[in-house]
């Protein structure tokens, strides 16, 4: 499986940098977000060094769809149960600060605005 010596979210996949992990499969890592928008936000991440959106393809469709059915359950077993958001920033222009895609899944009680 590839990985980037330099990026961050492979080093937490790697164990080199710990984390909270909430899941993790042989091709999904969850964990929480170590600067969290709302009272839950997690990351879902390919354990795979796939920089950006613009990086997926077909090929990907599984893996992203993956990642999208899994959030519902990740929300109700966090507590959950009033709704979320899911946000993937993708490219500079798309506020994308860590270069390995990543899916932030964001829910709790209101007031939250950031985002
Ligand atoms: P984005 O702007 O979409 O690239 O968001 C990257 C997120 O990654 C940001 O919300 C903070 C989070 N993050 C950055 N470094 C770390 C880290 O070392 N550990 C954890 N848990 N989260 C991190």
């Amino acid at each position: 499986m590839s990985a980037d010596p330099n990026c961050i979210f492979c080093k937490i996949v790697a164990g080199q940098i710990p984390s909270r992990k909430v899941h993790e499969d042989d091709e999904l890592l969850v964990f929480h977000d170590i600067a969290p928008w709302a009272p839950v936000h997690v990351l879902i991440i390919p354990k795979q060094h796939i920089a950006t959106m613009y990086d997926t393809d077909e090929r990907h469709t599984a893996m992203l769809g993956r990642m999208t059915a899994m959030a519902p359950k990740l929300m109700r077993d966090l507590g959950v149960t009033n709704g979320f958001r899911i946000v993937v920033n993708t490219g500079r222009d798309g506020m994308q600060e860590v270069p390995h895609v990543h899916m932030h899944v964001m829910g709790g009680p209101r007031p939250w605005t950031k985002g």
